[in-house]
C-alpha cells in the first residue's frame, strides 16, 4: 500500500455481491481511488440483476478488478469462504471483507489497514468509541446491539461487533483456520470467523467506522438468516460451557 502509507504487502478485498448492479460501479471507484494498489475481487451469486457481467465489464477495463462467478445465491459465507480460498492461492498477505451496499466506506480502508500492522485480524467495529451508524431504523439497531450482547454472553467473546462485516484478515490469520470446515451462511459467518480467530490465540482488534445504511437496492437479511446465527450461537456457548469454558477461548 505504497500510496496510503498503510500496511505493506498485496491487498485484495474480497465483495460478495448479490443484486448490487446499483451499488457496485460506485464501490469499485471508490476503492480503486482509497487504495490504488490493492486488487478487488467481486464474488457473484449469478444476481438476476445482472451484478455478474457488471463485474465482468469493471474487470476487463483495469486489471486491478477480479470476478468470480458462483452459480447460486448460497448466501454470504459461502462467497468468503470462496474468495479467502481464491485469495490465499493467489499469493495475497492482507484480505479485506467488505459489503457491496455502500454501508463499510472504501475511505475507512487505509486505517483498517494500518491497524492491521499490530494485529492478525482487524473489525472495522460500528460499537468501539468514535464508531457511529448513520441512517438505521431504531428497529434494526437493537436488533444489531441485540445480537452483540448476546453473543458477548453466550460465547465470552470481549469484541463489541462481532457481527461487523467490515475486516482486514492477514494471509496466515486465514492459512490457521480450516475455511473449508466453515458452514456458516449469513451474517453468522462474522460470528464464526471471529470465535474461529480467537480460538486459534490471535490478536483481533477493534477500529471505529461509520457505518452508513444502503441507499439503492434491497437488503438481504432475513429470518432465516437472524434463526441461523441465534441457533448456533446458543449451540457454540452451550457446547463450550459444558466442556467448562467460553467459546472464545483458546483451543489447547
Ligand atoms: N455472493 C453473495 N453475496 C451476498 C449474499 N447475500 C448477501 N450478499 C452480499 O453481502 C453483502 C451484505 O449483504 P446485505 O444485503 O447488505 O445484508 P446485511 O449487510 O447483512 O444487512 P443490512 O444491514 O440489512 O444491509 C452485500 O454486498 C450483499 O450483496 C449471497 O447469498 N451471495
Ligand atoms: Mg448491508
Amino acid at each position: 500500500m505504497g500510496e496510503s502509507g498503510a500496511a505493506t504487502g498485496r491487498v485484495v478485498i474480497v465483495m460478495p455481491t448479490y443484486n448490487e448492479r446499483q451499488n457496485l460501479e460506485g464501490m469499485a471507484s471508490r476503492i480503486r481511488e482509497s487504495v490504488p494498489d490493492a486488487d478487488l475481487l467481486v464474488v457473484d451469486d449469478n444476481s438476476p440483476d445482472g451484478t455478474g457481467d457488471l463485474a465482468d465489464k469493471l474487470a476487463e477495463a483495469d486489471p486491478h478488478v477480479h470476478a468470480m462467478h458462483r452459480t447460486e445465491k448460497a448466501g454470504l459465507g459461502r462467497a468468503y469462504v470462496a474468495g479467502f480460498t481464491w485469495a490465499l492461492d493467489g499469493g495475497y498477505d492482507l484480505i479485506v471483507e467488505m459489503d457491496a451496499d455502500g454501508s463499510h466506506r472504501p475511505e475507512d480502508l487505509p486505517k483498517l489497514l494500518t491497524e492491521v500492522t499490530r494485529a492478525d485480524a482487524v473489525i472495522g467495529s460500528r460499537y468501539v468509541p468514535g464508531g457511529t451508524v448513520v441512517n438505521w431504523p431504531k428497529s434494526r439497531e437493537i436488533l444489531s446491539r441485540g445480537a452483540n450482547l448476546y453473543n458477548r454472553l453466550m460465547l465470552g467473546v470481549r469484541i463489541k461487533d462481532a457481527t461487523g462485516g467490515f475486516r482486514v484478515y492477514k494471509a496466515g490469520t486465514l492459512r490457521k483456520i480450516d475455511l473449508n470446515s466453515i458452514d456458516s451462511a449469513g451474517y453468522c459467518f462474522q460470528i464464526d470467523m471471529t470465535l474461529r480467530v480467537l480460538q486459534a490465540g490471535l490478536v483481533l482488534t477493534e477500529v471505529p467506522i461509520t457505518f452508513v445504511e444502503r441507499e439503492l437496492g434491497a437488503s438481504k437479511m432475513s429470518n432465516a438468516v437472524i434463526i441461523e446465527a441465534f441457533t448456533r450461537v446458543a449451540q457454540w456457548g452451550i457446547t463450550a460451557r459444558l466442556h467448562g469454558h467460553s467459546a472464545a477461548s483458546v483451543r489447547k
